[in-house]
């Protein structure tokens, strides 16, 4: 691929607001950006979506900048890569930091992509033109505030909401959403909040006529979430629980869930996410692309990804404008009508804001071939 240099970015944005979930409350991100250069002056980027403290698994952002400096940027440039592929191999004997390993991985397809100027969408094997997306609507302290948010998601058109909840944030808070919304196509996301013994609580949630609840149980677990789905008729969606391949082919045997929300960080890049991909579709299982607050590069990465065949239910893509008042890209993600068009521009098929990526950046560093 003719790699010249790589640049790796720390970026700090603020988002217009604050997220919550069952494991705490992020409007500072803190997250990384990967530049892969080659030889004709085109670039490649890719976005390390680790948060700043490990609470929705145990990679941080300055984990991922140590495995990037220390061990995964060093490897990619001491050998000749030709295709992206290339680079599960490359990063095999390092375990785990999957985000880490996405984010350069990330970076190498963009630029493929471009080098052989075609869409990053079709270089994966997407299908579709068109994708759906949702909104993930974090907790509130108030019922009326989060009954206003997803009044207005709603109008904006998302095709589904998800709240967040937590134990004491839970059945009563979608028995009230229900009320006011009984049609809406909704779910709920536990970050692993809950155990079997709160079985009466999962119960009462199964009785919400709800699309799916997404981890439930532990991040680490897969075989309480098979317990679990035998008892409630709700399907149960895993995020935190799945990392690979591997993880996906047990949780399907196992009867672990009947929907996956794939994130390509969290698998460790595009490679894998197209191997779970087409297994999760020989086995039946759709999927749809989860977010983890990216700016628009991991945001276009994520449009890319969902035009798989098999992404059948709507993602967690929304519009740049959710979070950000400004985005790093132009155009900015913009959903209509809850629809998002897929770029077939070569790559990620948006342009990154060089201007726009200093100003946020706290941190920088140069590798020269
Ligand atoms: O569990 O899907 C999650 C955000 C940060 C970490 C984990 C999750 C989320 C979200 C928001 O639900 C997804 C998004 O809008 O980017
Ligand atoms: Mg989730």
């Amino acid at each position: 691929m003719d790699i010249s240099e790589i640049i790796l970015y720390q970026l700090k944005m603020k988002m217009k607001h604050p997220f919550t979930t069952s494991f705490g409350t992020e409007q500072d991100r803190d997250f990384l950006l990967v530049e892969v250069k080659d030889a004709s002056g085109r670039s490649g980027w890719g976005e390390g979506v680790a948060s700043e403290r490990p609470l929705y698994s145990e990679e941080f952002t300055q984990q991922s900048w140590m495995m990037l400096e220390q061990f995964l940027i060093p490897e990619a440039m001491k050998q000749e890569i030709s295709h992206p592929n290339d680079l599960q191999h490359t990063f095999k004997p390092y375990k785990g930091n999957y985000m880490a390993k996405s984010a350069l991985e990330g970076a190498m397809w963009d630029l493929y992509a471009k080098q052989q100027e075609k869409s990053l969408s079709s270089m994966l094997g997407g299908t579709k033109k068109q994708i759906e997306v949702g909104i993930s609507l974090g907790i509130e302290e108030n019922i009326e505030e989060l009954l206003a948010n997803i009044r207005e998601k709603v109008a904006e058109g998302y095709k589904r909401i998800k709240i967040k909840i937590k134990p004491g944030k839970d059945v009563d808070v979608v028995r009230e959403v229900r009320k006011h919304f009984p049609d809406i196509p909704l779910m709920v996301d536990a970050n692993s909040a809950y155990t079997l013994d709160d079985i009466d609580t999962l119960k009462a949630l199964d009785t919400f006529h709800l699309m799916m609840i997404e981890q439930p149980l532990a991040a680490d677990d897969i075989l309480d979430h098979a317990t679990l789905q035998k008892e409630i008729e709700t399907p149960v969606c895993l995020d935190e629980s799945i990392h690979s391949y591997e993880d996906a082919r047990k949780a399907i045997a196992l009867g672990s869930c009947k929907i996956i929300n794939l994130k390509i960080g969290r698998v460790g890049g595009l490679t894998e996410s197209k191997r779970i991909h087409d297994l999760c579709e020989q086995a039946g299982i759709p999927l749809w692309c989860g977010g983890m607050l990216e700016s628009g590069v991991g945001r276009a990465h994520n449009i890319a990804i969902a035009s798989l065949a098999n992404f059948t239910l709507p993602g967690d893509t929304a519009s740049s404008s959710r979070y950000w008042e400004k985005d790093i890209i132009n155009p900015e993600v913009v959903a209509e009508d809850g629809v998002l068009t897929v770029n077939d521009a070569p790559g990620i098929g948006y342009k990154v804001l060089k201007d726009e990526v200093e100003k946020h950046t706290i941190r920088k560093k140069q590798f020269k071939k």
